[in-house]
């Protein structure tokens, strides 16, 4: 099994400003810490990072032709903005989570809307980084039937 984790804008600082909201650890950690977890159980992960939604919308065109069987995306402000990542989402099919490290629901009202979430089996907000891995395990038992 393969998953493609993406990650949009300004998530490259994690760690860096905004520990209050988004911790202190940083992406590269993030990285190492949803690798290893999918790792233990099996799945293969590849790892994307953009600033530029046109290259996200590559991404997801490409997860299709790579075959991957799973994405879990924390689309960062796009979440907020984007119709054309939602009809990248629809065109590929494949089955997605949607993260957010933050509580989104309890910020600002501009955060209350999702672009994405029709696109997505789950959305998991407020967890940290473990959302990535709720997200995770949300896929592979999506994916076996449970
Ligand atoms: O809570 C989340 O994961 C968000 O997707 C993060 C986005 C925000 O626009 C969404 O509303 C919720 C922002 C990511 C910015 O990340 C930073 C990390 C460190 C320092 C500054 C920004």
């Amino acid at each position: 099994m393969k998953f493609l984790i993406i990650n949009g804008p300004n998530l490259n600082l994690l760690g860096i400003r905004e520990p209050k909201i988004y911790g202190s650890n940083t992406y590269q950690d993030l990285v190492e810490y949803v690798s290893d977890f999918c790792a233990q159980r099996g799945v293969e992960t590849e790892f994307v990072q953009s600033n530029h939604e046109g290259d996200l919308v590559d991404a997801i065109q490409k997860a299709y032709f790579d075959k991957v069987d799973g994405i879990i995306i924390n689309p960062a402000a796009y979440t907020h903005t984007s119709v054309a990542l939602l009809d990248a989402l629809k065109s590929v099919q494949i089955p997605t989570v949607e993260v957010h490290i933050s509580k989104v629901e309890e910020r600002e009202e501009f955060r209350q809307v999702s672009y994405l979430r029709p696109a997505c089996i789950r959305t998991i907000t407020g967890h940290g980084f473990a959302g990535y891995s709720m997200a995770a395990v949300a896929l592979m038992d999506h994916l076996s039937g449970r």
